[in-house]
């Protein structure tokens, strides 16, 4: 939760909390032209490494996939509530090394990307047995969550796409999405497993093709049609889902907040046009701009949520041996922390400034009698209000100036 004041008359971002996955820390930073340069860490090594980074003060909550927490076996379908297992033992010694220090474990997702099985989709996957199967799995990581003290289950689209349009059953398809998803909050009911909601995390491609879920468009459309559209918002990835395909995540998470739906949001930077890069935030070629003005625009909407990292280190800052194997990982929480806080407090600045809000208000002037015609909603009168054409139609705007004075501000101008 953002805690945000009115001091002065404007807004001040008072530094929301941050979530730090499971999976950013454990990545070994592998890429389809080579493999992981990190050595694999446990996911109790993980946890250790999240304790250090939230004693220092970096981090607020984590988040995983059960993937990333435990193995899955799936002819133990139940052993996350097996006292004997070695699951349930991990399980119990990351919530009390968690619990210990103070860390909340926000959100769950279930992994439905990483098993062979589900190469051709999860939750819409044609055949009935492996959409079974993945239920099995999405029940069992709801219960994994609800163990750990989860708030947000989230679906990430993952698997479900194709890339040969004539194999996939598109009369059914989006039921399959739908059942999948209700099966989500009539568990959470069932079973009373205390969750806030559920988030949608769309992305264009990769790994399939073409995904069943490429914006957030796609997503609240779907939720609408959903059971529980109540239970469910979105978590858009910014600015890497977005911008994969040119669009800009600005729209996307406005969209999404204004419509009460935004949940979270995934951040970390991306090159336009490009494959996922999960760089940190504002690392890499692109992105200032557009990153600082998300954080200005949802300080502006009064938005509530936290961020949640979803990025890595570049694999070029990674090597292998031993002491690299923890260090890159401390090293990484630290350098996205810090680039996001930078960050935060450039957005700040920004809505705090006034040259730029009295620049605002000359493109936003506004004429209270027009607005209260337009509020009104009455046919007649809109159409007998009087407007002064020939004035409104030579008036600058100076939008040009607006951004340039944006542009200078991120210099330190
Ligand atoms: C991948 C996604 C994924 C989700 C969690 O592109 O961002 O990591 O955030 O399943
Ligand atoms: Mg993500």
């Amino acid at each position: 939760m953002c805690e945000t004041s009115q001091e002065g008359g404007t807004q001040a971002i008072m530094k929301r909390k941050i979530s730090m996955p499971y999976w950013c820390v454990g990545n070994p930073v592998g890429d389809p032209f080579g493999p992981g340069i990190l050595g694999r860490i446990s996911s109790l090594e993980v946890t250790d490494l999240l304790v250090e980074a939230h004693r220092e003060g970096l981090i607020d909550f984590s988040a995983g996939h059960d993937c990333d927490l435990v193995p899955w076996d799936p002819s133990k379908n139940y052993d996350d509530r097996d006292e004997k297992s070695t699951t349930f033992q991990t399980l119990s010694a990351i919530k009390e090394k968690l619990d210990r220090a103070g860390i909340q474990f926000k959100m769950i997702s279930c992994n439905l990307h990483s098993d062979p099985i589900f190469r051709n989709g999860g939750i819409s996957n044609p055949d009935p047995r492996i959409r079974v199967l993945a239920s099995q799995k999405v029940m069992r990581a709801l219960r994994i969550g609800h163990f750990l003290g989860a708030e947000y289950y989230t679906y990430w689209v993952a698997r479900d796409g194709f890339e040969c349009q004539f194999s996939v059953p598109w009369e059914q398809t989006y039921r399959f999405l739908s059942d999948g998803l209700d099966l989500v909050s009539g568990y959470v009911q069932e079973e009373n497993l205390g969750y806030r909601g559920g988030t949608v995390e769309y992305k264009p491609n990769e790994p399939r093709g073409e995904s069943f879920l490429p914006t957030v468009g796609h997503s609240l459309a779907l939720i609408a049609r959903l059971q529980r559209p109540d239970f469910w918002g979105v978590n858009p990835e910014v600015l890497q889902h977005d911008q994969m395909t040119g669009l800009t995540s600005i729209g996307a998470v406005a969209f999404a907040a204004a419509a009460g739906k935004l949940f979270f949001i995934h951040v970390g930077n991306q090159k336009p046009n490009q494959f996922d890069n999960d760089n940190p935030p504002l690392v890499g070629m692109d992105g200032i701009k557009e990153f600082v003005s998300i954080l200005y625009v949802l300080e502006r909407m009064g938005w509530e949520g936290y961020i949640e990292f979803d990025n890595h280190p570049l694999r070029t800052d990674t090597a292998p041996g031993g002491e690299n194997r923890l260090n890159v990982r401390r090293d990484y929480i630290r350098l996205a922390v810090e680039s996001y806080r930078a960050a935060e407090a450039k957005a700040e600045e920004l809505a705090g400034d006034e040259n730029i809000q009295s620049a605002q208000r000359k493109i936003w002037e506004t004429d209270p009698r027009a607005e209260e015609v337009l509020a009104s909603g009455s046919p007649s009168a809109i159409a007998s209000y009087q407007c002064d054409y020939q004035s409104l139609v030579r008036e600058r705007l100076g939008i040009g100036e607006l951004d340039l004075l944006v542009a200078r501000r991120l210099f330190g101008q």
